[in-house]
């Protein structure tokens, strides 16, 4: 059994995706940042970062292995489970190479931008053009990778699994991926993937459009680095 700390948000997708792919037995257990249950200390005791996703492996060997990072707990799956990892050697390198890129890259000015795009509409506009700027210069690198490539490292694997949530949101993000034509039908197809489907649908009825309140605003942008002392709330 994986407990599986999770907001519907897309790192939170990468692992519900790939939990839902592999068929693991997995328990949700909702992580609302909004109203600061990150900075709980059980679940800083998992996530010293006070971010989700997070998971506890209660079946590895030596008791429950608790991994925070979305990238470490793809790895963390992809080894225990055998699947969505080339077992080549030049193929364990590209996935290392692309699982890097994305949450070094790709999901660092996603989020940014996604932050000036939601949370901070009109108010910053060099930030915005900036995060606009560079997620498109991730979108051609990944539209130069997909060239004549179903996907991104040989099979479907957690490289695409890592890319695709901050792909899938492109168009509210104000990329409507007509420049990119490879990753539009890369995205495509992933998104038919039955256990994408249930990844996405996982915890929907979490998922707000309003515009966060004061105090969420306070909670999610106003952190310092004495944060994990704050009384949690909710
Ligand atoms: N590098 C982290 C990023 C995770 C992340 O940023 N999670 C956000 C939601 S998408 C979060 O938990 N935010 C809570 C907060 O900002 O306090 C990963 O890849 O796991």
């Amino acid at each position: 059994m994986i407990d599986f700390y999770y907001w519907p948000t897309p790192n939170g997708w990468k692992i519900s995706i790939m939990l839902e792919e592999c068929g693991l037995e997995y328990r949700m257990i909702p992580v609302n940042i909004g109203r600061g249950e990150q900075f709980r200390p059980e679940f800083l005791a998992i996530s010293p970062n006070n971010r989700m996703p997070a998971i506890v492996d209660h079946d590895t060997e030596g008791g429950p292995m608790p991994v925070f990072e979305s990238g470490a707990i793809l790895l963390h799956l992809a080894k225990r489970t055998g699947c969505f990892m080339p077992t080549s050697r030049i193929g364990r390198k590209e996935i290392l190479e692309w699982l890097f890129w994305q949450v070094g890259s790709l999901g660092p000015m996603a989020g940014q931008l996604s932050h000036f795009v939601n949370y901070a509409p009109g108010e910053h506009p060099y930030s915005l053009q900036r995060y606009a700027q560079e997620y498109k210069r991730c979108l051609g690198v990944l539209e130069r990778r997909l060239e004549g490539r179903a996907f991104i490292v040989d099979e479907y694997s957690i490289a695409d699994m890592a890319c695709w949530p901050w792909v899938f949101i492109a168009k509210p993000l104000g990329q409507p991926l007509d420049e990119f034509p490879n990753v539009a039908r890369w995205r495509r197809a992933i998104k038919e993937r039955p256990a994408v489907i249930r990844g996405v649908d996982l915890g929907k009825e979490f998922r707000r459009s309003a515009p966060p309140t004061e105090e969420e605003r306070q909670i999610l942008f106003n952190q310092s680095s004495r944060q994990s002392a704050a009384s949690p709330r909710g």
